[in-house]
């Protein structure tokens, strides 16, 4: 039986998708495709289960998340936006910014030629106007479910004059042990260190991990690569429209404060997240847009 919210739709469901709840009034997409397994929150526009076909789940998603409105899902790819990390002047207000628990409308799903499912979300200064942000904008999400996910966010200043703000597809991956990861592509970047104060510093070789990582690159543009010799694959992370990558564990003491990421879960995760955060905090001229992607591919080893 069609939920209220399936009847509120204006368009036609394809065969791949389904739509119902995670938890009361939490509506969620499912995507069973040729391809791949999917899963979205409508808020947030949050993908938080993607499954490409002969593979184990890429994204990670902890076994404690919270499911419920105004909480962020802790795993998937969170939407940080309009700015990253801690507000710039007003620590009262979310981390991260809104988005990621804010109500999209979802606006269509559709499936191409190739048999991928797209599907697109919207928010706008309409459907969310807080006084702590009162810039006229479109949010705009698309998710292309296919062998491969892409998400990108563009925003759109509605605004004549310019708009600053900062963002991050806040990826976290499914991994078989932190202890046994490496990550290409970042070799001689430089770094902001979160677990240092953000002190500057440049890395060498490819990253592994014996402690908490927290760290901000800048000037990056190209793909990088998680290499995981347990699930014998690799993790590819290529983007567009963004220059700095941030690489997350919160490692032991850090995870054991985080009451919605379960027991031991840090071991089997890494964030490698496409932002536009510190350096690259981007300005937007009026009626102007900017677009921030990031496409992921996993193969064998
Ligand atoms: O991207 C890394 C980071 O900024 C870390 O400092 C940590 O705070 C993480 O994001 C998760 O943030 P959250 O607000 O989702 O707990």
């Amino acid at each position: 039986m069609a939920t209220a919210f399936q009847d509120s739709l204006n368009f036609t469901l394809p065969d791949s998708a389904t739509l119902g709840e995670k938890s009361s009034n939490f509506s969620v997409i499912s995507i069973s495709n040729q391809h791949a397994d999917a899963e979205i929150s409508i808020q947030g526009a949050h993908i938080y289960r993607f499954q490409p076909k002969g593979h184990t789940p890429v994204l990670w998603l902890s076994e404690q998340s919270f499911f419920e409105s105004d909480k962020a899902i802790r795993g998937g790819i969170p939407l940080c936006w309009p700015w990253f990390g801690d507000h710039g002047s007003d620590p009262q207000l979310p981390a991260h910014g809104f988005a990621r628990t804010a109500p999209f409308e979802l606006l269509n799903i559709q499936d191409d030629p190739l048999g991928q499912t797209q599907i697109t979300l919207r928010l706008t200064h309409q459907s969310f106007n807080q006084s702590y942000w009162p810039e006229a904008f479109i949010l705009d999400v698309a998710i292309t479910v296919g062998q491969s996910l892409t998400v990108s966010m563009t925003m759109y200043n509605q605004s004549q004059s310019p708009c600053v703000f900062g963002s991050a597809l806040h990826s976290y991956f499914h991994i078989s042990d932190i202890n046994q990861v490496s990550i290409k592509g970042l070799d001689q970047a430089t770094y902001y260190d979160k677990v240092k104060d953000f002190e500057m510093d440049t890395h060498n070789g490819d990253i592994t991990f014996d402690q908490e990582v927290d760290r901000v690159f800048v000037g990056t543009k190209e793909a990088v690569t998680i290499i995981d010799s347990g699930l014998n694959r690799s993790i590819t992370i290529s983007k567009s429209g963004s220059e700095s990558t941030v690489i997350w564990n919160p490692w032991v003491d850090k995870a054991a404060t985080m009451k919605d990421l379960h027991h031991g879960g840090y071991q089997t995760m890494v964030c490698v997240e496409t932002a536009n955060a510190l350096d690259d905090t981007r300005t937007i001229a009026g009626n102007a847009s900017h677009t921030i992607s990031t496409t992921i591919a996993v193969n064998h080893l």
